[in-house]
């Protein structure tokens, strides 16, 4: 099958969906909307801001004179462990549940103005060793079933400030996109007897058509099934259900993968790269998952430029996802590009 001559459906084994591919309009006039891209931030402490050290939040808490990293309980979290147990049945229609949970906010650094591809390894690594203790620590209490770490970054996707920060979700149920993406591999693994994630590397590896880089523990592919235009997936090359079960070296690792997909994003558009990212880890719910192979996704919101942004609008909010660039030229323009920082050369 020729992938970059017609329209074409590619199937995303993780989500169970189809979406749709259309090679050749990469080529047609671009006349939407054009933003100017957000200089980076070059202070390296803002007193206005309310994550660096010192500064006093938004609620009158003051952030302690911080060093390293720094976690917060949010002083707006969208959930909270004393919400009271109540549910909604009315003829199937109308359901609802309660939720419990908790939301915590992680300092990545002091420093305002570095973000991810500029943080030293070491501190990167911190930032990891933090992601495997509170997914511990939160994944151990009763009420809670899955940890969600994420980051979004730059105005784009709606980051309310440039100090490099993540945020954590500690949700009492399976969130419906790792829910079903767990479903995906149990079923998988019940069918073939092995883990969909590392059966679907293994291809990557071996074909390095979609590979961007890799390490000794860790690969940064673009997916066969990719939505954003430069979406990526970081996954360890051993079978791994989070963050927690992983040793020195593949943490190491994973910092060093980190810092090298984010650099090669700011260097794509030479800008600070407005993107999604989040951890996907097995369910803190008590069972073993197998099946479940921690991965990292990257849903970065850009398309040619600083300037000209993909939208999931119209066709895709009544049909499906729609891509025009496809995943192997994606992938063949990121492995291009240097992995030393525009603003480091
Ligand atoms: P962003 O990742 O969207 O930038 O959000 C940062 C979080 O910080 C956001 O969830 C929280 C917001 O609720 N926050 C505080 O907890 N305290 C503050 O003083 C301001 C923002
Ligand atoms: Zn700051």
């Amino acid at each position: 099958m020729d992938l970059t001559a017609h329209p074409h459906r590619r199937f995303n084994p993780l989500l169970g969906e189809w979406i749709l591919v259309s090679p050749h309009r990469t080529k047609r006039p671009w006349q939407g909307k054009t933003d100017a891209p957000q200089p980076p931030s070059t202070v390296t402490y803002d007193p206005s801001c309310y994550l660096c050290p010192g500064n006093r939040r938004a609620e009158g808490v003051v952030n302690p004179a911080y060093d390293g990293t720094f976690v917060f309980v949010n002083d707006f979290a969208a959930l909270y462990l004393d919400a009271p147990p109540e549910s909604l049945d009315e003829s199937d229609l109308l359901v609802a549940r309660s939720e419990r949970g908790i939301c915590k906010v992680l300092c990545y650094s002091p420093r305002h103005d570095l973000t991810m591809p500029r943080l030293g390894i070491p501190a990167i690594r911190r930032v990891i060793d933090i992601w495997g203790e509170q997914y511990a620590e939160l994944g151990a209490r009763d009420e809670i079933r899955f940890v969600q770490i994420f980051e979004h970054k730059g105005a784009q996707m709606c980051c309310s400030n440039p100090h490099p920060h993540g945020q954590l979700w500690a949700d009492e149920q399976v969130p419906v996109l790792p829910a079903r993406e767990g479903d995906r591999q149990a079923d998988y693994h019940r069918s073939k007897g092995s883990c969909l994630l590392c059966d679907y590397l293994a291809i990557e590896l071996a074909k390095k058509e979609r590979v961007v880089f890799e390490n000794d523990s860790f690969a940064a592919v673009v997916p066969f099934w990719a939505v954003w235009p430069y979406e990526t997936m970081l996954l360890p090359k051993i079978h791994r259900g989070s963050v927690a079960d992983m040793d020195d070296k593949a943490r190491t690792d994973l910092a060093d993968a980190m810092k090298r997909i984010t650099a090669r994003y700011d260097n794509l558009f030479l800008m600070s790269f407005p993107y999604s990212m989040g951890l996907h880890q097995k369910p803190t719910d008590g069972d073993e998952h197998p099946e479940w192979h921690f991965h990292i996704h990257f849903y970065p919101p850009l398309l040619r430029s600083a300037t000209v942004q993909k939208f999931m609008v119209g066709y895709e909010m009544l049909a499906m996802p729609q891509r025009d660039i496809t995943a192997e030229l994606a992938a063949d323009k990121l492995r291009g590009l240097s992995e030393v920082h525009y603003l480091e050369k």
